[in-house]
């Protein structure tokens, strides 16, 4: 049984902040530039401040390295690394303890041991596990709730921290295509705190290795399109199978899901990523009306309405006859 608090204020939040010596962030296990940019970002202004940060997620046990240009202070640590004495502990972009892998025991320990947990986060699915919670999950990233925070609190916004929550905003929202006016107007913002757009947009997805060419290859050739899926609006899927893998980054294998949600055909897309033998880490996308996060609940993940997840053991074909199901529900 979990206790869940209530929703923390702005004030409250920028509260817990100011009263912190030591604190860990961390991001959700195999992070985006929307966590792993939201922590950091976070992480720089406590810093600054005169805490001792780190910043952190379960898995990798590295910065994937096309985030590594976020890290300008050195504030990831390796999960082995992260001391369980901090006494706040605040998580970006989490909607649940389980997406901080195996750092989730630090939640109950950091609260057994007096401490507080801070969520800061925008998913609709949020399970409301800390001990303080600052949730807007009509932001179209964490980092836009972060950049609240850190406005809370009066951090005047350098280029580095800025470039961690441009990332995060520019990725959550499909390089702005899902942007609202409002968040075009904070995305100028940072770029007059110095962000280079162009240098941003190059490492986050404009530098991949030639190996990416084969691999989209091999996984496009078996894309299947599906029209009678989803209530009759389509489906269109792939597989990533390990063996694809071979020369490629994960941030090579998450990109294949932006090229295959295009069809114009499918109303969902989905592309399953091989962990281990049999075991999937499914993307789902949707174009407008289908609610794939109401969809990834049903097979035990979660996410946004148009973009969410859920893991599963099987063949391709067992996995993708679940979804099948799944989608097929009114
Ligand atoms: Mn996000």
């Amino acid at each position: 049984m979990s206790i869940t608090w209530p929703d923390t204020g702005l004030c409250d939040a920028a509260e817990l902040l100011r009263g912190t010596a030591e604190v860990t962030v961390l991001a959700h296990v195999q992070p985006d530039a929307d966590a792993l940019g939201s922590a950091l970002a976070l992480g720089s202004a406590l810093r600054r401040r005169g805490a001792v940060v780190r910043v952190s997620f379960g898995a990798p046990d590295t910065v994937p390295e096309s985030l590594r240009f976020l890290d300008t202070a050195g504030l990831c640590v390796p999960a082995t690394a992260v001391a369980p004495t901090a006494d706040l502990l605040i998580t970006a972009d989490c909607a649940s303890a389980e997406r901080l892998g195996v750092l989730a025991g630090l939640v109950p320990a950091t609260i057994a041991a007096g401490g507080s947990v801070l969520v800061v986060d925008h998913h609709v699915s949020n399970t409301r596990f800390g001990t303080h919670h600052l949730i807007d999950e009509h932001a179209e990233a964490t980092a836009l709730v972060a950049l609240r925070l850190l406005d809370e609190l009066g951090v005047a916004l350098d280029e580095p921290i800025a470039r961690c929550l441009y990332a995060g905003i520019a990725t959550d929202t499909g390089w702005f295509r899902r942007a609202s006016p409002e968040v075009h107007l904070i995305a100028a913002r940072l770029l007059g705190a110095g962000v280079d757009a162009v240098a941003v947009g190059r490492a986050l997805s404009g530098a991949r290795p030639f190996a990416w060419l084969s691999m989209l290859s091999s996984v496009l050739d078996r894309a299947r399109l599906e029209p009678a899926a989803a209530g009759g609006l389509g489906l269109v899927h792939t597989a990533v199978r390990l063996s694809d893998m071979v020369g490629v980054r994960m941030e090579e294998v998450e990109s294949v899901v932006d090229i295959v949600r295009a069809t114009a055909e499918a109303e969902v897309a989905a592309v399953l990523k091989e962990m281990a033998p049999g075991r999937w880490s499914v993307s789902l996308r949707a174009t407008s009306v289908t609610d794939v996060a109401e969809v990834a609940r049903r097979l035990g993940g979660g996410g946004h309405r148009q973009a969410a997840g859920f893991t599963a053991v099987g063949s391709v074909e067992e996995v993708l006859d679940r979804l099948r199901t799944a989608l097929a529900v009114p």
